[in-house]
């Protein structure tokens, strides 16, 4: 997106409930020359904040604060109601302000704060969509140190290296980003396994309530469900799926869909909990990559010879030691979070395409992208 500051743009920057108070953000060359028409107060000076009415001629629309933030840049703090807020709105709508989603603005800030360090101009958008704070540091990190010092540096010596030990160096970029990623947008794991092991139960158990049907019949389960919950680390969605039975699947036209999107879901997940019988141990559909073996129902006993977690879903026991060991698996809980990392899709697009590079020229103008957009 371009940043056309002849154009004003406008957009709520609040969450959109019910609130005390909402916060309307205007930019663009004009701004104030609009405050001036639709606020009735005191005269605005930059880094003033006033108090006054916003109005429409001569209604009052709601008493507001306005924030005086640069000659261009303007908050409007309203009462929260959202028939006001869409009221104010309509009225910069009148004057010409073209009406944007809050990303969008916070993006143009940023590029005027920022300039030509497009690392930091993205930084911007993507820490606030961070699903944890450790992900908004890792994104804040790379926008002084991280991804923009390892990309110069890389820029500055890449014709002293060689090309095989350049590529090891953007892999290493690579793969951590996708742990980076794990805190920064949140991971997905799927229960997968035979029919009747206990994955919904373990699901309600993890999701704290009674979300999915849990019942003594093999096939309970047929369409997913999912929940986001809290790990220590990081946010994860897990998935509930239909149990697998090769028999199933040309059962019937349900059947054969439930089955499949188990499967579609499980090759998807970044980690797969492979919900077996403790008793029964039943492997048949493993996953092999990505997944760690769950052995449920430990409370009925029997012996396990497969490395893996024992738990019951019933009672609760092995389940802290599971939760543990998914942040184990998906390396989370030893991440370093001063690791160079990239955190957006062009990033990461450039970085896989300079690791597929033949020479040192083709790097260095992936990396010249990389840093200037
Ligand atoms: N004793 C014991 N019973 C359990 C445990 N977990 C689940 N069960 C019981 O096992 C039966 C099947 O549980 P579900 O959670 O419906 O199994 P599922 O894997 O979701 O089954 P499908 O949806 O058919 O694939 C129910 O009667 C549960 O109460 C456990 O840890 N211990
Ligand atoms: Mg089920």
């Amino acid at each position: 997106m371009d940043c056309d500051r002849n154009v004003i743009i406008g957009g709520v920057m609040t969450a959109k409930a019910i609130a005390g108070i909402s916060s309307i953000q205007m930019v663009g060359n004009g701004s104030g020359e609009v405050i001036g028409k639709i606020f009735k107060g005191k005269n605005h000076t930059v880094g003033s904040i006033l108090h006054g009415n916003i109005c429409d001629g001569e209604k009052i629309i709601d008493e507001v604060i306005i924030g005086c933030e640069g000659e261009n840049s303007y908050s409007i703090n309203c009462h929260g109601n959202p028939i006001i807020v869409e009221n104010i709105l309509e009225l910069l709508k009148k004057f010409d302000v073209k009406i944007v989603d809050a990303e969008e603005i916070i993006e143009n800030l940023a590029k005027e704060k920022f300039g030509k360090n497009i690392i930091a101009v993205e930084a911007e958008t993507a820490a606030a969509k961070a699903a944890t704070l450790d992900g908004a540091k890792i994104i804040q990190y790379q926008t002084k140190m991280g991804l923009l010092q390892t990309a110069e540096w890389l820029k500055k010596h890449i014709d002293l290296m060689h090309i095989e030990d350049i590529k090891v160096a953007i892999g290493q970029v690579l793969a951590d980003s996708k742990i980076a990623s794990y805190f920064i947008n949140g991971t997905k794991v799927v229960l997968a396994g035979p029919p009747n092991s206990g994955k919904s139960t373990l699901f309600n158990y993890l999701c704290g309530k009674e979300k999915a049907i849990v019942a003594d019949v093999a096939g309970t389960t047929r369409d997913w469900l999912s929940a986001k919950i809290r790990l220590k680390y990081i946010q994860a969605e897990i998935f509930d799926t239909a149990g697998l039975d090769a028999a199933l699947s040309s059962q019937n036209v349900i059947d054969e869909q439930s089955q499949r999107r188990a499967a579609e879901l499980a090759a998807s997940a970044d980690l797969v909990l492979y919900v077996t019988e403790h008793r029964t141990q039943n492997l048949e559909h493993r996953i092999q990559n990505k997944e760690i073996l769950v052995f449920n129902k430990c409370d009925l006993g029997g012996n396990v010879s497969v490395d893996g977690f024992k738990v019951s879903a019933k009672t609760g026991e092995g389940v802290k030691e599971l939760l543990d060991g998914i942040e184990s698996a998906l390396g989370v809980a030893d991440f370093d979070l001063k690791k160079a990392v990239c955190f957006t899709d062009r990033q990461r697009k450039i970085l896989e395409q300079s690791a597929e590079s033949r020479c040192q020229k083709e790097v260095k103008d992936f990396i010249t992208e990389l840093l200037n957009g």
